[in-house]
């Protein structure tokens, strides 16, 4: 079962920033919050509540088939770019 904020895992920025961080604030999620804060890269941050199975809904599996957090899409013109291991 996914959480009701399943649907917003279409692939589209999520807002200003040309990066989505896909994430929840597990150690894994939490590392990369860290770098991407230090580092000062904006970024628009997207909920997956691993809690809930978010990981699991269809939407999000089209971005990270592991289904696992964190996931950066990264979106350049039309193309997004995806890095599902981070
Ligand atoms: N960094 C590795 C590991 C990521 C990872 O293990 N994430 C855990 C949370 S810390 C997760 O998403 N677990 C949910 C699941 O396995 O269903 C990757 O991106 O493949």
């Amino acid at each position: 079962m996914t959480s009701e904020s399943a649907e917003r895992f279409d692939l589209h920025p999520h807002g200003d920033a040309d990066l989505d961080f896909f994430t929840w604030p597990t150690p894994n999620g939490r590392k990369v919050a860290i770098f991407l804060e230090e580092a000062d890269v904006a970024h628009n941050l997207v909920p997956v509540d691993t809690t809930k199975g978010d990981q699991f809904a269809p939407a999000y599996l089209a971005i990270n088939p592991n289904n696992k957090i964190p996931t950066i899409v990264e979106f350049r013109g039309a193309n997004p770019l995806r890095s599902m291991a981070v």
